[in-house]
């Protein structure tokens, strides 16, 4: 963040707002015994990030579920749209109170297009029908998939999910940013560790960073637990990685304070699948943070 923030080239982006960015960086934690990135110097909502990537998995591109469950973090870009398209200066929390109330309401308003878990879970595929016209093939799982290959090839340098499907980014209501997950294998038998590579296209590094940081650890340690390896790295590699101009009380504030302690994360249960688990399954223990920071989203 320090770094960023001076260092960085300030600069006006698509939300109007202005950043200072750095492209090309790299964070590196270790994952063993437990050991997860979650920010000490505020307070993380790290159970939002957890229902977050849960989500992602259950393949649901539609903000209802999140927000049956007091999630609002997706909730800007379909108010925004919904004020735009029809004019009505709804408050969030009545527009949220219709997506949650109403079937239709949600299933008109509430969906995001096809990112992450539409792309994740079933990757859209076309093929030549019998008749030799073009139609829509079977969807593909790259999650299973990926856990597939990493039992059968640990050594492989081909264990990715993608979220960046060109085809479909138009349809987004946001392109991916946490776009590519790469999977790698050292050591074998029992002493197998997974390592797992992040590239994050662009980063709001006040408030997505956090948020992203533990939801990829969350997902590599699925990984890990499904395939019956030990955690080893997370990797995290960031394009533009920015702070808005906006942030700058944030930025000072956080600055001004000093990393205490050591969060773990545990996993209490390994499901049959990567697909079944629920939120009681995670455990966050020794995370005394200090206090929360509020800040403006750019959407
Ligand atoms: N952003 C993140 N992490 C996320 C997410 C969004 O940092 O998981 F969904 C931020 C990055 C950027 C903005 O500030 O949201 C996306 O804007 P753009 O698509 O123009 O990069």
């Amino acid at each position: 963040m320090r770094h960023v923030w001076e260092h960085g080239d300030e600069r006006m982006d698509r939300t109007g707002v202005g950043t200072r960015s750095v492209f090309g960086t790299m964070l590196r934690f270790d994952l063993s015994g437990g050991r997860v990135p979650l920010l000490t110097t505020k307070r993380v909502y790290w159970k939002a990030a957890a229902r977050e990537m849960l989500w992602f998995l259950t393949g649901s591109t539609n903000i209802r579920p999140l927000l049956e469950q007091g999630v609002t973090i997706w909730s800007d870009w379909p108010l925004a749209r919904y004020r735009r398209e029809t004019g009505d200066a709804i408050a969030q929390e009545d527009f949220e109170a219709r997506i949650v109330a109403e079937e239709d309401f949600a299933r008109r308003w509430g969906d995001l297009g096809p990112v992450y878990g539409k792309q994740w879970v079933d990757w859209p595929t076309y093929r030549y029908g019998p008749d030799g016209r073009y139609e829509k093939g079977p969807g593909i799982n790259q999650v299973s998939q990926v856990i597939e290959s990493l039992k059968a090839d640990p050594g492989g340098r081909r264990h990715i999910i993608e979220g960046w499907n060109v085809a479909e980014l138009d349809r987004m209501a946001l392109p991916p940013c946490h776009k590519t997950y790469q999977f790698h294998v050292i050591g074998s038998g029992r002493d197998a560790r997974l390592n797992c590579l992040l590239y994050q296209r662009s980063c709001d590094v006040a408030l997505g960073l956090p948020f992203n940081l533990f939801g990829a650890a969350m997902l590599c340690r699925m990984v890990a637990a499904q395939t019956s390896m030990r955690p080893g790295e997370l990797i995290w590699a960031g394009g533009d990685t920015h702070l808005y101009l906006n942030h700058a009380e944030l930025v000072r504030t956080q600055l001004a304070r000093e990393p205490a302690g050591e969060p773990r994360l545990a996993l209490v249960r390994v499901p049959e699948t990567i697909f079944d688990y629920r939120f009681e399954d995670f455990a966050v223990t020794d995370y005394a943070p200090q206090g929360p920071i509020r800040a403006p989203v750019a959407v």
